[in-house]
């Protein structure tokens, strides 16, 4: 699906995303609910997921996408897992092996996995090695765009900043970051451990364009993704600001916001039955 292109008002268009998020909602409780797994992110970033992989990223001839898409922050693969299922590229059968001994859906996944560019877990490496895709992919004239997802955990690395140097300096107006800004590192909120902010102000004063956004928000979403389609000159930064497991309110209520979490039996199948409810309900307003 290209950009826009849908047929249908933009009202359809979004209502279409908000149920695809909430099938890649159920489809991270589905992969999690077997052996745990990062079930907070991926549930948070759904509502992105959705208007990256099917409404963004533009499909190439081969069933997959035109434009490339980097996860830098690797345990962010739940969200790409949820989102893959629906686009038929995974099955829910070999999603549910994540985190298994010898499985090939790994947490972290690496290099030439289906669906991802680079080996992640080392934080921070994600941005270059995106900025870098982006400036071979002007170089080779091509008009692919590069995406590049990373963590506001991640805006603690140096390394980060390297390459928003460089991708201001070489004017990378194919290069879009996108920031999971959710206020939670390894040990708790980046607020205490080492702040953050102001994200957009500091990558604004790096040459970038910076738009800040409430992550779980469709409209928003899109909008801002328009916005990096007529930026000629410079980079674009977008930071969504999320909490973790929005979408499911019974886990929110329940679960503590760390940066893995535990849940019960009880709780995968109280997130399930919510996340079930609202499929039944979007998919009879469309
Ligand atoms: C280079 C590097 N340093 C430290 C770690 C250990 N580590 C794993 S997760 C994490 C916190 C990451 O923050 P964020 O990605 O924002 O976590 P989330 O909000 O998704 O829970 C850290 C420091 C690592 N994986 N890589
Ligand atoms: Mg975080």
């Amino acid at each position: 699906m290209r950009p826009n292109d849908r047929a249908g008002s933009n009202l359809m268009r979004r209502q279409e995303l908000e149920l695809l998020a909430a099938k890649i909602r159920r489809n991270v409780l589905d992969i999690c609910m077997q052996r745990g797994g990062y079930a907070g992110q991926g549930v948070a970033l759904a509502d992105i997921a959705a208007c990256l992989y099917f409404d963004e990223l533009r499909d190439d001839t081969k069933g997959w996408f035109h434009d490339r898409f980097v996860l830098s922050n690797g345990h962010d693969a739940i969200m790409c897992y949820g989102a893959l299922a629906e686009h038929g590229s995974y099955t829910m059968e070999e999603l549910r092996t994540y985190n298994a001994d010898g499985t090939k859906v790994d947490q972290s996944p690496i290099e030439g996995q289906l669906g991802f560019e680079i080996t992640a877990g080392s934080l921070g490496q994600g941005p270059s090695q995106a900025a870098g895709i982006a400036y071979g992919e002007r170089l080779k004239g091509s008009d692919k765009r590069v995406y590049c997802l990373f963590s506001d955990g991640e805006l603690q690395e140096g390394n980060v900043w390297e390459a928003a140097m460089f991708a201001s300096h070489h004017q990378l107006s194919n290069l879009v970051y996108i920031i999971d800004n959710n206020d939670l590192g390894a040990t708790g909120s980046t607020t205490d451990t080492l702040g953050v902010e102001p994200v957009p102000e500091k990558f604004e004063a790096f040459g970038f364009a910076a738009r800040r956004i409430n992550g779980n928000n469709i409209e928003e979403i899109l909008n801002a993704f328009d916005e990096a389609r007529q930026i000629h000159d410079k980079p674009y930064v977008l930071i969504c600001d999320t909490r973790l497991f929005v979408g499911i309110d019974c886990l929110r209520a329940v679960l503590p916001m760390a940066h893995y979490v535990a849940a019960k039996d009880a709780d995968w199948e109280a997130g399930l039955t919510e996340i079930n409810a609202k499929i039944t309900s979007l998919t009879n307003r469309l």
